[in-house]
């Protein structure tokens, strides 16, 4: 029998790269935006997915609106992407963060629970939960330590769906998410804002790029891959809890060398701090440092350990982080070229 997936938030890279891994498996897919009629769906389109999705308006944060939603379509799974997704916004935005994220995750589980279906619900954790505050790599025995409205928004949903999951017995669970990239990704986050850079100034319409904190490390995967491991969570006997993460991190200024030797160009770094510029084999500087871009508290180093998702799910990723780097500037290059 047919089985159907609800993505709820289905706009982002995630959205688009789990309707195309759920249509390949034969499932009826149906996302939902706030405004379907308006929305764009992008990241569909760019997937050629947008004809194959239904698509409807709910918003998350409304209590009847999930209740009519889920109660039509019937789904078998329910994937939770909704929520404010960038961390340095959520520093400006912090009550729309919190109520984005947790009310969201509590009217699914409450409507689930109340209509009596059988649904699995998979929900969206971050490993920005963890805060940064031990080095090695994390796993899911380490406590959590959120430092930014958008961290302990994740952490209270993350909360309530481990609550509901023991108190009510719901096959519910959180992926607890590491960075994961892909050219899907917005321009808002890092990887992005370098590819997209560092294709703009292949092409010749920018000299150089502007960062932040390019001393952050990250442990960053592809998206492609992240969306195999929710599903996988969601096939198990029991629901629990996984850490999604490739086992090893990056600086964000190794990622950016990375980035421009995919165009040929090698940076050397000069100076410290405010004032470190990357500058390339001609001499030009093509990297430099604005302050505007730094955290207000910063997680120096996250670093997530998935052997519990490798042992019990069985999941592998496939990509490496140069060749998600790679893939990125390629296709940022040609999406440029297209315009
Ligand atoms: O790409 P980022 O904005 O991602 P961040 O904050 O790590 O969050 C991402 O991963 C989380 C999981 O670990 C998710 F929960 C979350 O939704 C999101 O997907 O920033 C990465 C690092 C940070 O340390 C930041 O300070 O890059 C540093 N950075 C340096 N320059 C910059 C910039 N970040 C941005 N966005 N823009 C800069 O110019």
């Amino acid at each position: 029998m047919t089985k159907t997936a609800l993505i709820c938030g289905i706009s982002g890279q995630d959205g688009a790269y789990l309707s195309h891994l759920l249509l390949d498996k034969g499932y009826r897919v149906v996302g939902t935006s706030r405004d379907a009629r308006m929305s764009r769906f992008s990241n569909l389109r760019k997937l050629d997915l947008a004809r194959s999705v239904e698509c409807y308006s709910m918003s998350p944060t409304d209590f009847r609106s999930v209740l009519y939603t889920v109660d039509k379509v019937q789904p078998d799974e329910i994937y939770n992407f909704s929520g404010q997704s960038s961390l340095g916004v959520s520093f400006q935005m912090p009550v729309e963060t919190l109520e984005s994220h947790t009310l969201s995750i509590m009217n699914l589980l409450e409507v689930v629970r109340f209509l009596k279906r059988p649904a699995r619900l998979f929900n969206a954790a971050s490993g920005e939960c963890y805060g940064g505050i031990r080095g090695g790599a994390l796993d899911e025995t380490d406590p959590f330590h959120p430092r930014s409205p958008y961290a302990v928004a994740k952490a209270a949903a993350f909360w309530q769906v481990s609550t509901y999951r023991e108190a009510y017995k719901l096959y519910a669970c959180s992926g607890i998410l590491f960075n994961h990239e892909s050219h899907l990704r917005g321009l808002n986050f890092v990887t992005r804002k370098i590819t997209d850079g560092v294709a703009r100034i292949h092409l010749g319409g920018q000299q150089q790029l502007t960062l932040g904190n390019i001393h952050a490390r990250r442990d960053w995967g592809h998206a492609e891959d992240y969306v195999k491991a929710m599903w996988l969570m969601l096939q198990q006997p029991q629901p629990e809890d996984y850490i999604i993460a490739s086992g090893s991190t990056e600086t964000v200024r190794s990622f950016t060398e990375k980035a421009f030797a995919a165009i040929g160009l090698r940076l050397c770094w000069q100076g410290s701090g405010v004032k470190e510029t990357g500058i390339d084999q001609h001499g030009v500087t093509r990297v430099s440092i604005d302050p505007k871009y730094f955290r207000l508290v910063e997680v120096e180093v996250l670093h997530g350990n998935p052997a519990k998702a490798e042992r019990e799910l069985g999941w592998r990723r496939q990509h490496t982080l140069a060749s998600i780097t790679a893939e990125m500037v390629a296709a940022d290059i040609n999406a440029l070229q297209q315009q």
